[in-house]
């Protein structure tokens, strides 16, 4: 369990793990960096809720004064919504974070390493970062990608945006290794549509055979996590040409504002929601919850498997 003296693992959280319960990983980047405030803290009590209306125990992941979370309070999850100064951490500021006693809001890959290091296996998110458009100039590549190939956590999301490269992000995951399970779906989803036009590796047909295919793929001892795809429910679906022309638009002006680095997918999240009218925020929130009901069955399903 609490295998570092970075790592605080909330008394909840702490007494599921032991009894071998059920326990989400929900990310903090999506609520300081991914959403704007105050649906970012309504946003992430409600998921909460669901994941506990769905029998599982939920551990929010952030950085708190240097000290590594797993499972913030409200008053913590309010700080990192609040404050537009909170750093967007990744793997390779957790270091600078934690030893500057600093608070940070963990993206996917810090998260599923902070889950990994508490135990927890099953993680819940809105859509994981990837390779980006034009990376073949830029190198704009998520760190998410690489964690995925690395630790051992399962994410629940609803595939990637088409902000990014989805086919690239596809072959990047294929060669470093890592199983893309599409959940009830042969396409990959594109996050605000159910369709990108590209196939999963894999058709799951529940939570039963995500469960028995993470439980093999640890149990052979294979390094690296798995991505199940979860499409966004038909009735929450965006218009694909709407979509389209706002991911445009906002890519259009990352070049021209020269915006590089980790402020790139918070700047392309923010414009997408102002240039559908908001329309994108409310498919994100109602993505996520969807998200957290797949993920909590996985999380039981494994967990009744585990012990
Ligand atoms: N996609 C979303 N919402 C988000 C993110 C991605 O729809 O909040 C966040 C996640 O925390 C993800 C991160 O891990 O952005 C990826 O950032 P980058 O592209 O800089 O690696
Ligand atoms: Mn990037």
């Amino acid at each position: 369990m609490n295998h570092t003296p970075y790592l605080d693992v909330h008394p909840e959280v702490a007494e599921a793990l032991s009894n071998g319960d059920p326990v989400v990983a929900l990310e903090s980047t999506i609520i300081s960096h991914g959403m704007p405030y105050p649906d970012n803290i309504r946003m992430a009590a409600e998921v909460e809720d669901i994941i506990r209306n769905a029998g599982a125990v939920p551990a929010t992941i952030g950085i708190i004064d240097g000290r590594l979370k797993a499972g913030l309070s409200e008053v913590e999850i309010d700080y990192l919504g609040k404050h537009t100064d909170v750093a967007k951490v990744s793997r390779r500021d957790m270091a600078l974070i934690t030893a500057t006693g600093r608070s940070g809001a963990t993206t996917v890959a810090s998260t599923m390493i902070v889950a990994a290091m508490a135990g927890i296996r099953v993680f819940v998110t809105g859509g994981i970062g990837g390779v980006h458009r034009g990376a073949e100039a830029t190198m704009d590549i998520s760190a998410d990608l690489e964690e995925l190939a690395r630790t051992p956590v399962a994410v629940v999301c609803a595939g990637a945006k088409s902000i990014l490269d989805i086919g690239l992000t596809l072959e990047y995951l294929e060669t470093r290794g890592v199983p893309v399970l599409g959940y009830q779906t042969e396409d990959f989803p594109a996050f605000y549509t159910r369709t990108s036009g590209f196939r999963v590796d894999h058709t799951i047909t529940g939570a039963q055979e995500a469960a028995a295919i993470l439980a093999a793929q640890w149990g052979m001892g294979l390094s690296g996590g798995a991505v199940i795809a979860n499409p966004v429910p038909a009735s929450h679906e965006m218009d694909l040409a709407a979509v389209n022309t706002a991911i445009e638009t906002a890519l259009s002006e990352v070049s021209k504002q020269g915006i590089s680095g980790k402020a790139v997918t918070p700047f392309l999240l923010a414009r997408v929601s102002e240039l559908t009218g908001g329309a994108s925020l409310k498919t994100n929130i109602q993505l996520v919850f969807n998200n957290a009901r797949v993920g909590a069955e996985i999380a039981s399903a494994y967990a009744a498997k585990a012990c």
